[in-house]
């Protein structure tokens, strides 16, 4: 494997419009601070770079929603997210905000040296405008019925009840959010973005990850490649954002789409750094030195702007320059998503747990610790009240900080707070811990992003150690043979000394106080050195005989009673329960009858049986099938909102009964001639109508 010199760590940028929940905790922030900590443990070279995205439409609905203005927005929960994440150990090296000058200029160079290089085409389309309102409206702005599902209140680029990513053109009976008013097309102008130019060296550069990125990272990046990448737009007609820097009428009112410019934050803030460290340029080092490996940690639903988007832009800058040439990552560690009680954290239901809200209860590092052993790395894990007080008291309380409590405890007792033996080499071995295969197995951990498992493995050390405590047992020892007892209890402060290094990428708090107690100078991070790892001290005994402690001992972990989370369960009851009203609801509302129809309005629907023939996934569309049915001795094509529930394989050869008189229709630029019939069962799933055991033009269906 090539050695890099040095890393450059970046995580998503959550949008300042709401606070930050554990589940971006566990998915991105987390993961990425435990990295760059044990990194820093290695003595490597390592910055983290994160941020606030503050642009985009979200926030000007919230603003407009609360009165206020989208710059407060941004300024309420910028501050407290950058708050949360302080609380909680996440040792950025610098949190930025897409709203700064610097920000802005970064984002508007890129759009004109590509402009310059006439990368970008300009298309005019019809986008929806606002008579009242006077101005054009962003997918989000625009509500109406769903084609695929009839839901009354579909938003303009997705159907929250049927899931279908939608454009506003799609939509039945399409409204203004601000004004209610039916909003008109006109034309407008926009720059786009020709990803599909870039195809080539997108797939040579996916290619060549297949093996070292995770597979969802490779699998998300390839069905984009697969299917062709289009152009994609660029700018959008909005107030709030970074402006189009041309001066050329048709840049008015234009800024930059909100995915163009965050992406970009990452370098902007880099450079915010290097300015802030009096060292303007130092920034190039980490973006542009082929020896800086560039790591984005984000959430899975992020995957395609960091694999395809963001290097596409990269590459448009690099073309034809022999200088100032930016790195492509060399990793995307997209986590899957934790849960939280069984169900998923959603912003918009208020089914969250908000990591500052928490951080006032609870401490940091016991949630740390949790989230870690629950890290989402390859599949959706959950996170449960239950299971945090059981880890907080089984694993930190009980095994650790008692591990801890009574080797400091019994040295400063009986042995006047010295280390009272010189532990060799052949003691510390003898402790049936492998140590270079543990502090092997613990690198390929964290440098594998494997979390879970690293810390696990310190864990298992913290059982190792109790369990050789509890055997040795020096308060009896020292009544017979006191050197027994010495060494017994040297080589567990030696012991309290390797955990206090291997959990602290986890816990870097506990980890300090251990390193306290164990009558060090100054924190870990005091200690650390470009060049040397403290991960080399644990081959041998660190602490000499005759070193002092501190004479402190702490309790590292208060025990959580059923009755510290008690108001927690409760209030998830009441989360749950609100959340099985507004299920109920939704059925009840199904169960909500249409208006009458004559018998003459029935009689003009055409129903056929129908046999499908081919079958395939839709573009984009991830409830959609593309069914070919043969009906008698025709073929249509109809598109089903059944992919939830049947494969493409499943599917073929099932007889349906097609509604064959219905008018065309263009989803996805794909034509519907009918509709085939299903039901609803009582969970939402649908059943197709499988017409058997009737006779059609002498041909028994089965
Ligand atoms: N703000 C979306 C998100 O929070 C977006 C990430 C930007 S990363 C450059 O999911
Ligand atoms: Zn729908």
């Amino acid at each position: 494997m090539y050695q890099f010199k040095r890393t450059l760590v970046t995580t998503a940028l959550p949008y300042a419009n709401g606070p930050v929940h554990l589940g971006h905790l566990a998915g991105v922030y987390l993961p990425a601070d435990i990295y760059v900590r044990y990194k820093r443990l290695k003595g490597e070279d390592v910055i983290h770079i994160g941020g606030s995205d503050e642009h985009g439409v979200p926030i000007t609905l919230t603003a407009e929603k609360e009165g206020i203005s989208p710059q407060d927005v941004v300024d309420r929960y910028h501050r407290l997210n950058q708050d949360a994440f302080l609380k909680c150990g996440i040792s950025f090296d610098y949190y930025g905000r897409t709203t700064s000058r610097i920000h802005h200029t970064t984002a508007q160079e890129f759009f004109t040296e590509i402009e310059h290089k006439g990368i970008f085409t300009k298309k005019t389309e019809k986008l929806f405008f606002d008579r009242k309102a006077d101005r054009f409206l962003s997918d989000r702005y625009i509500t109406g019925t769903c084609p695929i599902c009839n839901n009354p209140e579909a938003n303009g680029d997705q159907c929250e009840q049927c899931g279908t990513h939608l454009s506003p053109l799609e939509l039945i009976n399409p409204k203004s959010k601000l004004s209610d008013a039916t909003p008109e097309l006109r034309d407008t102008m926009h720059w786009y973005f020709p990803l599909g130019r870039f195809q080539p060296q997108l797939e040579e550069y996916v290619n060549s990850h297949k093996s070292d990125w995770r597979q969802n990272v490779v699998n998300y990046s390839r069905t984009w490649l697969n299917q062709g990448l289009n152009d994609r737009a660029i700018t959008r007609d909005l107030s709030w954002g970074i402006k189009v820097p041309l001066d050329l009428k048709e840049a008015e009112g234009k800024v930059l789409y909100v995915w163009f410019d965050a992406v970009l934050g990452y370098i902007s803030f880099t450079r915010e750094w290097a300015e802030q460290m009096g060292q303007s340029d130092r920034w190039k080092t980490y973006w542009q030195d082929p020896d800086t490996r560039l790591v984005h940690f984000i959430g899975k639903d992020n995957v395609v702007f960091h694999t395809l988007m963001f290097p596409a832009i990269l590459m448009a800058w690099n073309e034809g320059r022999q200088s100032d040439c930016y790195n492509l990552a060399d990793n995307v560690p997209a986590s899957e998503f934790m849960n939280f009680e069984g169900r998923k954290f959603s912003k918009s239901r208020n089914y969250a747990v908000y990591l500052g809200e928490f951080l006032e209860k609870f401490p940091a590092d016991t949630l740390r610790y949790s989230i870690a052993m629950n890290y989402p790395e390859n599949k959706d894990t959950d996170f449960s009240w239950q299971d945090y007080q059981n880890r907080t008291n089984g694993e930190l309380a009980d095994t650790l900080g008692n591990f801890i409590k009574r080797s400091v405890d019994f040295t400063n007792a009986r042995f006047d707070g010295e280390v009272p033996y010189e532990c060799t080499a052949e003691d510390w071995n003898s402790l049936g811990i492998n140590w270079p295969d543990t502090l092997e197995q613990l690198d390929l951990a964290f440098e594998g992003f494997h979390f879970r498992e690293a810390t696990s493995i310190g864990m298992d050390i913290a059982r190792a150690a109790n369990r050789f405590l509890t055997e040795a047992e020096p308060w009896k020892a020292i009544k017979s043979d006191r050197t027994e007892a010495a060494r017994a209890i040297a080589l567990s402060l030696n012991l309290c000394h390797a955990l206090s290094v291997t959990l602290y990428p986890v816990i870097p708090e506990t980890c300090n106080r251990i390193h306290a107690m164990l009558g060090f100078e100054g924190t870990l991070e005091d200690h650390f050195k470009q060049g040397s790892s403290l991960f080399d001290s644990l081959h041998v005994p660190r602490l000499k005989k005759g070193e002092r402690l501190r004479e402190i001992s702490e309790i590292l972990f208060k025990k959580l009673e059923d009755a510290d989370i008690a108001p927690e369960l409760l209030k998830i009851e009441g989360l749950l329960a609100e959340a099985e009203k507004r299920e109920a609801g939704a059925v009840r509302e199904r169960m909500d009858f249409k208006p009458l129809i004559s018998f003459d309005d029935f009689a003009k629907v055409d129903l056929r049986v129908a046999t499908v023939i081919a079958a395939e996934p839709v573009k984009k569309a991830s409830k959609l099938l593309k069914l070919q049915l043969q009906v008698g001795p025709d073929t249509r094509q109809v598109l089903a909102g059944v992919a939830r529930y049947y494969t493409s394989e499943e599917i073929i050869g099932k007889n349906v009964i097609l509604v064959a008189n219905l008018a065309e229709r263009t989803i996805r630029e794909e034509v519907s001639e009918g509709m085939i019939l299903a039901v609803e069962g009582t969970d939402g799933r649908l059943f197709l109508i499988e017409p058997a055991g009737i006779e059609i033009n002498g041909k028994q269906i089965q």
